[in-house]
């Protein structure tokens, strides 16, 4: 059990108990870190937690040598419909290694060509409903359409199976139903004890069951659609098919199915966060907008319609820079957790035994001094090379850290920048609604209701 009790005077303790975390539980301890300092206790419910945003701090838990990731209580509610899938698997389960190096090749950064058309396909599905709403005048809501287009695209290239969300005119029911089980995830966490939860429990059983019954079927779908064809090379393909490099074991059936689950999930919520959030502040940054219309005007003119190559992407590198700072100001998986793994000091002052766990506030590591004065500004150039070379590779670190980081980075970097150039290439971002942020947590973070209104762009802007 993860107690702090034993921590040195100076770090601040506080006790939420009496209004408990809210709906919006990560934007709290960051409030409250602002109040206290990078460093705090927090204690709901006599259970305590470390939360650190501290550079140096940081920097000893991403030492792989003292610390490893922890399934804290967050991932232990995910593991409820996740199980052993890669992302909420224990260091010493084996099936993550197993599943961990036999799926690794399919997320070098050479495997993106294999996605790229895949990716491209999707990106045109959405650029087609964003016409139609240009056209009409009517606004779009971002973050249900970077949804749409980030569920089609791992479903397809994932797993060759088409979520078809453009053609539907609300949200795919797998998204609803795993939305809700991540409330879940997270709303469970401040249930004050003795509470009666049997009926949010029995409702997310049955989103659970139903997640698993969408990927039954993705999978059904290609046991039988494939009979004697040779078989595509999808993540699907070496779930079902690879054997581990080493010991030649393959994955079992009910991890294959956890991994298809945490895969559709990991593989599409937080990559759609991320770009809601790049359209939110170049909507409401037009100088930034036109150096990135300027990037990509220098790539492909004024051609319509362009067909972006898959080394195009790795030139876009303004567009790449505000993708950054956007996960730098809101990285969308926000939080992450690290076990001691022997008796240690953080800090030299903090005493952690072993299993003992901080977790990392990545929105407040990337508000440190490191960063300059004025952390809350949106800009760019802070990922030139210049200025990323000059600075500390733990301040930032949207992806996690270690061995256990994001395995979908390229993936999620590829398929981001490409649709974020394609998008300010061919519109116009209007900020209709003078938008005010507001940031939805769902364990993931989004931009609640962010909706722009489009127009086709001329060659004169
Ligand atoms: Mn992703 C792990 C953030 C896109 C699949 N991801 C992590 C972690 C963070 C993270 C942080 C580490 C969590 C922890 O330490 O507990 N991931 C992101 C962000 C984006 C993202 C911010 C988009 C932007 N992730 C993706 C995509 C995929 C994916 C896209 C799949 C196609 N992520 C994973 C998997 C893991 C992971 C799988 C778990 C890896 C492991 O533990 O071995």
């Amino acid at each position: 059990d993860p107690s702090a009790t034993g921590t040195p005077d100076d770090v601040p303790v506080v006790d939420i108990s009496a209004t408990g975390p809210g709906r919006t539980p990560l934007q709290q301890v960051m409030e409250l870190m602002r109040r206290h300092g990078p460093v705090i206790v927090r204690r709901l419910h006599g259970r305590e937690t470390l939360f650190v945003s501290d550079l140096d701090l940081v920097t000893e838990l991403a030492d792989e040598r003292r610390f490893a990731k922890a399934v804290g209580p967050a991932l232990e509610n995910v593991r409820e419909f996740a199980a052993d899938g890669l992302f909420t698997a224990y260091n010493d389960e084996p099936n993550w290694a197993r599943a961990h190096d036999i799926l690794m090749p399919a997320f070098a950064l050479g495997s993106m060509r294999t996605y790229h058309p895949v990716m491209l396909r999707v990106a045109r599905r959405l650029i087609g409903a964003w016409d139609r709403a240009a056209r009409d005048g009517r606004p779009v809501d971002v973050p249900d359409d970077m949804t749409r287009m980030t569920l089609d695209t791992i479903g397809l290239a994932g797993f060759g199976y088409d979520f078809g969300s453009f053609e539907r005119d609300e949200p795919h029911p797998f998204v609803e139903a795993m939305v809700r089980c991540l409330e879940w995830s997270m709303t469970r966490l401040s249930r004050v004890p003795g509470g009666d939860h049997a009926a949010a429990d029995a409702a997310f059983r049955t989103d659970a069951d139903y997640l698993a019954q969408v990927v039954d079927e993705v999978i059904a779908a290609r046991v039988d659609g494939n009979a004697g064809e040779s078989e595509p090379e999808d993540l699907l393909a070496l779930m079902l098919t690879a054997t581990h490099p080493a010991d030649g074991t393959a994955l079992d059936t009910a991890n294959i199915r956890n991994q298809v689950i945490t895969f559709l999930i990991a593989g599409h919520e937080t990559t759609s966060g991320a770009m809601s959030f790049a359209l939110y502040y170049l909507a409401k940054h037009p100088a930034v907008l036109q150096l990135v219309q300027r990037e990509v005007d220098a790539l492909w003119g004024d051609t319509v319609d362009p067909e972006p190559t898959f080394d195009d992407i790795g030139r876009l590198t303004c567009t790449r820079q505000v993708l950054n700072e956007a996960l730098r100001l809101w990285p969308t998986a926000a939080a992450f957790s690290r076990e001691a793994r022997e008796d240690t000091l953080l800090g030299g002052r903090i005493p952690l035994r072993a299993g003992q766990t901080a977790t990392v506030v990545a929105p407040m590591l990337h508000r440190q001094s490191v960063w300059g004065d004025n952390p809350e500004l949106f800009d760019p150039s802070r990922f030139t090379p210049e200025a990323e070379a000059a600075r500390s590779a733990h301040a930032f670190k949207p992806f996690g850290t270690g061995e256990r980081a994001c395995i979908g980075r390229q993936f999620a970097l590829h398929e981001a920048i490409m649709l974020l150039a394609l998008l300010v290439h061919r519109y116009r971002l209007h900020d209709h609604a003078d938008y005010a942020l507001s940031v939805k947590e769902t364990l993931t973070l989004k931009p609640d209701g962010l909706t722009l209104t489009l127009s086709p762009r001329t060659a004169a802007d």
